[in-house]
């Protein structure tokens, strides 16, 4: 019998929480899995700081010992098929690369890095084959990709199961089940036939669901990245027993994130600070020495002549500032245009990182004037990465 144990988008470099997190669930899952699997954005950019890079592989070589150790004294053997090679590996941590992480043909990203090293075995393309006391696993995988390319790619590398084995996908995309306002993302009838577990990353909350006859799992981030109300749910990884098919999502010890919305009626600034310390008080209380991550909407209207953003809360961080990591948001109705762009910014900023999102738009621009540039990926990625000489011989040539 073999236990796997699914985490994903532990996003190294994002805040002290991301590491500490990380670590956490990388030692609860090591312990209890024969194979831990990773489904993208381990880190949060594309060229992450070398300060980010070198504690991710201190604490990836940690747990790769560990589970080494475990894998010789039970047993289990991997090996890996890549463009009809087999070698025989002895990495018990298997990865793909995210959206966060990936980069354009001919870069290298940072999940070939530590698979150069040794420390994780990338399925990007390939597939892991786990045996242990005669039972077979094949895991493989496709790296995260921009929305509009997902089904071209997907369909070109022909993912197949493994015959006499149990089959599993990992990728890390937007599924337009879960995201219905996605209008280009591929959804679950898209993915290859015939595995028996579905992994997604990209996805920050957990979730299991069966869609389109596949089952599938989001093991969903380690560390809050969006303080979206979603967010609040217990984050961790799943632990799936092979023989059983069981399941079982398995929390970790993280930060607090408490997300509450106040709604006033022509309210003065003095109610809304007042308003805003009761219920932060109440907050403070219920995390003692927990420096939850506090987001508090402020909606509803105010008072005639008071303005939105002459209200200053600047008293009120500073009171709270030992207790919590504090974020306070002015939704009031009639916002002025300011504050809807500040809005607007960070919900696109959600989505994709600013870079992505203006590549984006240029792509859609250029599509729109059926510009000879139109649909041309590798220009779009080339200059996302800001790769200027490869741009401009990219121009020179057409
Ligand atoms: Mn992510």
């Amino acid at each position: 019998m073999l236990k796997i144990a699914f985490a994903s988008d532990f996003h190294f470099g994002y805040g002290e929480d991301a590491l500490a997190q990380a670590a956490e669930a990388l030692r609860k899952a090591g312990d209890e899995a024969d194979v831990v699997v990773l489904a993208g954005d381990l880190f949060d950019s594309r060229v992450p700081r070398q300060e980010v890079i070198h504690d991710a592989i201190k604490l990836l070589s940690e747990h790769k010992a560990k589970m080494q150790e475990k894998a010789v004294s039970s047993g289990v053997k991997v090996r890996l098929l890549q463009d009809g090679e087999e070698s025989v590996q002895s990495v018990p941590i298997i990865a793909i690369y995210g959206t966060h992480e990936r980069r354009t043909k001919g870069l290298v990203n940072v999940i070939q890095i530590l698979h150069s090293a040794g420390l994780v075995l990338n399925v990007h393309a390939a597939t892991a084959l786990i045996e242990k006391d005669g039972e077979k696993v094949a895991i493989q995988g496709m790296g995260g990709m921009p929305d509009e390319f997902v089904k071209r790619a997907m369909d070109a590398m022909d993912f197949k199961p493994v015959e006499g084995a149990v089959n599993i996908f990992v990728f890390h995309q937007t599924l337009k089940e879960l995201i219905p306002a996605a209008t280009e993302c591929i959804g679950a009838a898209d993915l290859p036939k015939g595995f028996d577990l579905y992994v997604d990353g990209h996805i920050h909350w957990a979730q299991e669901f069966t869609e389109s006859g596949k089952h599938i799992i989001l093991p969903g981030s380690t560390v809050i990245t969006q303080m979206k109300p979603k967010e609040m749910a217990p984050k961790g990884y799943y632990l799936y027993d092979t023989a059983s098919r069981q399941l079982v999502f398995k929390p970790i010890r993280t930060r607090p994130f408490v997300y509450e919305e106040l709604t006033f009626k022509e309210a003065g600034s003095a109610d809304v600070e007042a308003s805003c310390r009761a219920k932060l008080k109440e907050i403070a209380a219920a995390h003692a020495g927990r420096q939850p991550l506090v987001r508090l909407k402020l909606a509803g209207t105010l008072a005639k002549g008071v303005s939105a953003s002459a209200l200053d809360f600047r008293g009120l961080e500073a009171e709270f500032a030992d207790q919590m990591q504090l974020f306070i948001e002015k939704e009031f109705e009639g916002a002025e245009l300011k504050e809807k762009i500040e809005a607007l910014r960070k919900a696109r900023g959600e989505q994709a990182s600013l870079r992505d999102a203006g590549v984006s738009l240029l792509r859609e621009r250029l599509e729109a004037r059926a510009s000879p540039f139109a649909g041309d990926e590798e220009l779009f990625s080339l200059l996302a990465e800001g790769e200027a000489e490869a741009v401009l011989k990219r121009l020179l040539k057409k």
